[in-house]
């Protein structure tokens, strides 16, 4: 591993911070089911030579001289995403899952047109429509939630929404989703109102890519995804489509340009100037990784700790919502500790056990202060944890919550977090 000679000397500040930063990740449990650990080959291809060069345009199509290897590094990254993805075409110049979904809505719909996304506090993002964000400033949003009894999508719930509101677009894809997606319901609903499928796979994408759950590329016109969750990336996002617009005929009959260049243009010029082209060989490394054989492994690994861990909450008593999980993630609902998700998560901080507090459907508190905790396993799992260490980390999780006050206990947790972070270094199970 680096040594970062050069930073030790340059700036001992930052230098410092960031050897503090390595501990702590190193001495904790990280169940942010969004985070991940990206391997040596990702970190040093982000810390390369290429962040000094202007690559605007796409390859072979720059605005710069000079950019010979940068067109064939980026040109491998396309092909691998579409490769791993089944995509008919990449764009991988997005600097995150926002930005990509901003492209993706500039790229087919008009400031004032209608999108259908998930609600933020049902387990939607910001970006799917959301008041306080661009989407819910330029576009006309209407959300979709979950069903009260089943805490899970119901399909037949979003119908009767899109047949009523007749959107342009209709976003799937969740941050706080524990369930399997219907991709293939969501497209065919899409369908039957004209308007765009669009899914955000962001916490799925490595669940996706090797079939573990339904990957909407075979029947979606854009999907878009984080390159940095269970897909174990660095920090970016890229947009997957389809080459043709299939509705072109209705909404842009004079416009000449493929889905695929109004995605391209929307990209650069459209909301972005210059590529990271040192993230994007990072996500070129990244696709290569998850084309092995052992991604498939890790993958299913997630899933099997995901379950592991929710049904040692649920022998503990605690309440998850939807009664389990499907994917890498589970979210937990205080209400019956008597705490809210905020004091659980910082709790469950002070003995290094990192998670975040989270709405759950149908809460009735505050964003700041609500009443359910995200915890997920592709961070975990990449470490080599696997089902009997979910076991003790649900069991220590679980002493947490019940007794948040009792620094005696926290004490002890603490020194079993440290015992299992000991046994498994961030940077030796790649
Ligand atoms: N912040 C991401 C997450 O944690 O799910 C979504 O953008």
């Amino acid at each position: 591993m680096n040594n970062y000679f050069n930073l030790s000397k340059c700036d001992q500040l930052v230098f410092d911070l960031i050897q503090k930063e390595i501990r702590r990740q190193q001495e904790g449990l990280i169940l942010i089911p969004s985070e991940n650990i990206a391997s040596y080959a990702v970190l040093e291809a982000a810390s390369t030579v290429l962040t000094n060069k202007y690559s605007e345009g796409y390859p072979h199509h720059r605005y710069y001289t000079g950019n010979q290897y940068i067109d064939e590094i980026e040109q491998i990254a396309i092909d691998r995403a579409k490769l791993l993805f089944k995509a008919e075409h990449a764009n991988v110049q997005p600097h995150s899952g926002s930005s990509a979904n901003m492209a993706a809505y500039m790229a087919v719909l008009n400031p004032g047109d209608k999108i259908l996304g998930m609600d933020l506090s049902h387990g939607g993002h910001l970006t799917h429509g959301a008041k306080v964000n661009f989407s819910g400033k330029l576009y006309q949003c209407i959300a979709y939630g979950v069903n009260k009894e089943t805490e899970q999508i119901d399909m037949d719930e979003i119908r009767a929404i899109a047949q009523k509101e007749k959107p342009k677009i209709i976003v799937s894809g969740a941050t706080a989703y524990p369930r399997l997606i219907d991709f293939d319901g969501f497209a065919k609903i899409a369908k039957e109102i004209n308007a765009y499928a669009m899914a955000d796979i962001s916490h799925i994408a490595g669940l996706c890519a090797v079939d573990l759950h339904p990957n909407p590329t075979s029947n979606h016109d854009i999907v878009t995804t984080t390159t940095h969750k269970t897909l174990r990336g660095p920090r970016g996002g890229i947009i997957l489509s389809k080459i043709e617009d299939s509705l072109k005929e209705i909404y842009s009959p004079d416009n000449p340009k493929t889905l695929a260049q109004k995605i391209d243009s929307a990209v650069m010029p459209g909301i972005q100037g210059g590529p990271l082209e040192h993230i994007i060989a990072a996500k070129a490394i990244n696709f290569q990784e998850a084309l092995q054989i052992n991604f498939i492994e890790y993958q299913k690994q997630i899933i099997s700790n995901a379950q592991a861990l929710a049904k040692t909450l649920t022998s503990n008593g605690l309440r998850l919502v939807s009664g389990g999980t499907d994917n890498h993630l589970i979210l937990i609902d205080c209400t019956n500790l008597q705490i809210t998700g905020k004091e659980g998560a910082d709790s469950l901080a002070e003995v290094n056990i990192y998670t975040n507090f989270n709405k759950i459907p149908f809460d009735t508190r505050p964003a700041l202060n609500p009443s359910g905790i995200r915890i997920g396993t592709p961070s975990l799992t990449t470490r080599g944890m696997k089902e009997p260490e979910m076991v003790i980390i649900g069991n220590l999780i679980a002493e947490i919550l019940k007794d948040i006050n009792n620094e005696t206990k926290k004490e002890q947790v603490r020194k079993k977090v440290k015992e299992l972070t000991d046994q498994y270094s961030i940077y030796t199970n790649l």
